[in-house]
């Protein structure tokens, strides 16, 4: 892993698989993921990975035109990096995904590096009810759902990507995803060095154990040398845990309601700042300093 003296924070600000049900802070409009966005941003955010809802029932889209507003409004009022989501949602084909990184060609986007089962079922045990038909069908329909991301669909957002400047936070849910990053890397299609996101204790992924989190470093560690920037994603509540143990090892870290709806044991985020403000005290207390957007640049090699 390249060694580097600060710690980069994303912050994914909505995503797609948490609900409007489930938490009354989960941003929906695009004045409200504007607005967490930038206070995200505020809190010590240098990246802010960024989903669209449907302003009406909060359903996940990538129609670019529900993009627009908040990209134009978050653009005005920070300098953070700007990361688009093209994974979507799992329910979403891979032309839908992406559409928004293909039309605004931002600085970073994300790129979901293997077809895996995304178990978003077990939900349904914590959250009962729910505003929106679509909300639980979404959960429910989630028990026969293939996350499509073929070796196809990789080089055709890479090389696409690739061509507007943009590079990717590669999300790698497990082992194997690193196996496919290393496989574009010989190929020559992935610019040094990679951002690997690495995603912990989604069902359908590797687990949120720290013998996990150690496989993964390892295997990164054996497969791409110090050539590569790491970052730590826990699901729900393994978010600050592994991103705290992973910022001990040497990690960047992403926080967000897109990842963990939750602050503490039943006590739901109020807001994303304020998981980005735990996070960062826990950074400061481990000694180590938060990049800002511009250091975050040059750790990730973007075009600025
Ligand atoms: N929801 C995640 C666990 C994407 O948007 O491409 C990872 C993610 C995927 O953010
Ligand atoms: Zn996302």
């Amino acid at each position: 892993m390249a060694s580097k003296k600060k710690v980069v924070i994303t912050c994914a600000v909505t995503g797609a698989i948490h609900t409007p049900s489930m938490s009354p802070y989960l941003p929906v409009t695009a004045d409200e993921i504007a607005d967490a966005a930038i206070a995200a941003a505020e809190a010590g955010a240098a990246v802010l990975h960024l989903h669209a809802r449907d302003p009406d029932n909060g359903k996940p889209s990538q129609d670019p035109d529900l993009f627009r507003p908040f990209l134009e409004k978050i653009k005005a009022s920070t300098n953070a990096v700007v990361n688009i989501t093209t994974g979507g949602s799992p329910h979403m084909t891979v032309e839908e995904r992406m559409r928004p990184a293909m039309t605004f060609k931002p600085e970073l986007a994300s790129l979901n590096m293997g077809s895996m089962n995304f178990g978003l079922f077990p939900m349904l045990g914590r959250f009962k009810t729910f505003e929106h038909e679509w909300e639980r069908e979404h959960l429910e329909n989630s028990r026969d759902l293939i996350f499509k991301n073929t070796y196809k669909d990789i080089e055709a957002i890479l090389r696409k990507g690739t061509e507007n400047g943009t590079r990717f936070e590669f999300e790698c849910y497990d082992i194997s995803h690193l196996y496919n990053l290393a496989h574009f890397v010989d190929r020559g299609l992935v610019q040094s060095p990679p951002f690997i996101q690495s995603v912990f204790g989604i069902l359908g992924g590797i687990g949120p154990d720290p013998e996990d989190l150690m496989h993964m470093r390892r295997t990164a560690d054996r497969l791409f040398g110090d050539g590569y920037q790491w970052s730590i994603l826990g699901a729900g509540r393994n978010q600050i845990p592994l991103a705290t143990m992973g910022a001990a090892m040497g990690s960047n870290v992403r926080v967000g309601l897109e990842d963990s709806l939750w602050i503490g044991p039943g006590q739901l985020a109020s807001s994303n700042a304020e998981q980005v403000g735990r996070i960062r005290i826990i950074l400061e207390a481990l000694n180590l300093e938060v990049a800002t957007p511009d250091e975050a640049r040059a750790i990730l090699h973007l075009k600025g």
